[in-house]
């Protein structure tokens, strides 16, 4: 019996830690350089809109985009709300300007969430934006267009879960009995609709970014069958970065690796579970108030401060901050949430040079601070939490050449010793955000 056991839990884990991705992958030319300009841009927008925006949250704080789960909301009643999802007031220019404004390099967007819902003019179902709702407009190709003109990347999140389709089955551990399906269903045929609706995602929206995957820890064991499906979007676009929210070391397959709400190999949220953090470019995201879509109550924003020290310490790992939006039914997007990123742009204009084109500086992230550093070897430090005038940090390892004040040019007063390197730094020269020093070795 113990034995039985013992082959059934290794029989899980050789399972779990072999899903069959694209095995033997190499990024071509344009990937890797891909790569290198996703790594360069360092701050993105991501966007949560769907037709779940018209509930706001439904009166609950930490509900938006998983209102049909979380409500047990039947398909049949769900599929009222693209009856009423009118964004009249979407304006993609609107958008975009914002998004330069604030220093954002590129944004990612649901084209499919949870909900099953295409945000898009998709001919594999017509549960689409365009069939199923009166606004009758491609929100995706409005946006593409207007990112082309602007000069915007345009990522695709998309939902490999979905509450919605028949043929989803088995079921995960989300979307079940609650939505009316009959409990049958071909998966087979299901993960050809997915792939039919990339194949035209990767078709009619010209160059794509990247696409962003969530939903497989909806059920580990289901045949996902990655290989097919990323050797798919390479074909149709060997450029496009795959990244998926699956919270394990990448799959072969990946561009990049994401850490949803936490810092690269910090786990306060307490699903990000490898601790390994791979050598692909890194991306963290993270939510502006405590919901990815929409929520009306949810007032507990996050202050520039704390975003802007956020971004900072991921680019000192040399991860991206993908910073989340939920527009509103309308088509605006939250005024607080702009009044949020046009400020940290702000900042960006001053200091962006210490972030854009950067990569993890010499020394890892951690309570004082972080560095990152210019591809001509320029080093910045970032101190971002000084208790007092002195602040000793590891030593550098290297002969100091100079080392000065980012704001203002001045020499910063200095001692290296055996402990290291001890820095003074007069209370008038902290920053309340940021006090960034320019070191050169
Ligand atoms: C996922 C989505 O479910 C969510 O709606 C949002 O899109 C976010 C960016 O990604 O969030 C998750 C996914 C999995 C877990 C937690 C949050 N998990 O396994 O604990």
């Amino acid at each position: 019996m113990k034995k039985a056991a013992t082959i059934i839990v290794l029989i899980l884990i050789v399972f779990t830690q072999n899903v069959k991705a694209q095995q033997g992958y190499q990024p071509t030319e344009e990937n890797l350089k891909n790569r290198e300009w996703f790594q360069d841009a360092k701050f993105g927008l991501f966007i949560h809109w769907g037709v779940y925006s018209v509930m706001a949250g439904g009166g609950d704080l930490g509900i938006a985009e998983w209102i049909m789960n979380n409500k047990q909301i039947p398909i049949k009643q769900y599929e009222k709300l693209p009856s009423f999802f009118n964004p009249v007031n979407f304006d993609p220019a609107e958008w975009v300007s914002m998004v330069k404004k604030a220093g954002i390099k590129y944004i990612t967007i649901t084209s499919k969430h949870h909900d099953g819902f295409a945000m898009f003019d998709s001919k594999s179902s017509d549960y689409n934006i365009v069939d199923r709702t009166p606004y009758g407009k491609d929100i995706l190709k409005m946006l593409k267009d207007e990112c082309d003109i602007q000069g915007i990347k345009l990522f695709f999140y998309h939902s490999q879960l979905d509450w919605h389709h028949p043929d989803y089955y088995p079921r995960g551990s989300t979307g079940k009995v609650f939505t009316g399906r009959p409990e049958s269903g071909d998966w087979n045929r299901y993960i050809d609709y997915m792939n039919t609706q990339l194949t035209e995602l990767l078709t009619n929206y010209g160059e794509v970014g990247g696409i962003w995957f969530d939903g497989m820890w909806d059920q580990w064991d289901a045949d996902w069958q990655l290989d097919e499906t990323y050797a798919l979007i390479h074909k149709l676009q060997p450029g496009t970065l795959i990244g998926s929210n699956h919270h394990k070391a990448p799959f072969p397959g990946e561009d990049f690796q994401m850490f949803e709400r936490d810092l690269p190999g910090e786990n306060t949220m307490g699903f990000n579970q490898t601790g390994t953090i791979s050598e692909l470019p890194l991306e963290m995201c993270e939510t502006m108030n405590g919901s990815w879509g929409f929520n009306i109550k949810d007032q507990d924003y996050k202050s520039v401060k704390r975003l802007i020290q956020t971004m900072v310490r991921a680019a000192g790992y040399g991860a991206n901050f993908l910073l989340n939006t939920g527009p509103m039914p309308n088509g605006k997007i939250q005024p607080e949430n702009v009044d949020t990123l046009l400020a940290m742009g702000k900042w960006l204009e001053k200091y962006g040079e210490t972030i854009y084109g950067t990569r993890r500086g010499p020394l890892k992230p951690t309570d004082w601070g972080a560095t990152t550093q210019a591809n001509d070897g320029t080093i910045y430090i970032h101190l971002m939490n000084l208790k007092d005038e002195n602040l000793l940090l590891p030593s550098l390892q290297s002969k100091i050449k100079s080392l000065t004040y980012f704001d203002s040019g001045e020499k910063v007063k200095f001692k290296e010793n055996e402990n290291g390197l001890l820095l003074k730094i007069p209370k008038e020269k902290q920053d309340r955000i940021d006090t960034i020093l320019i070191i050169e070795i």
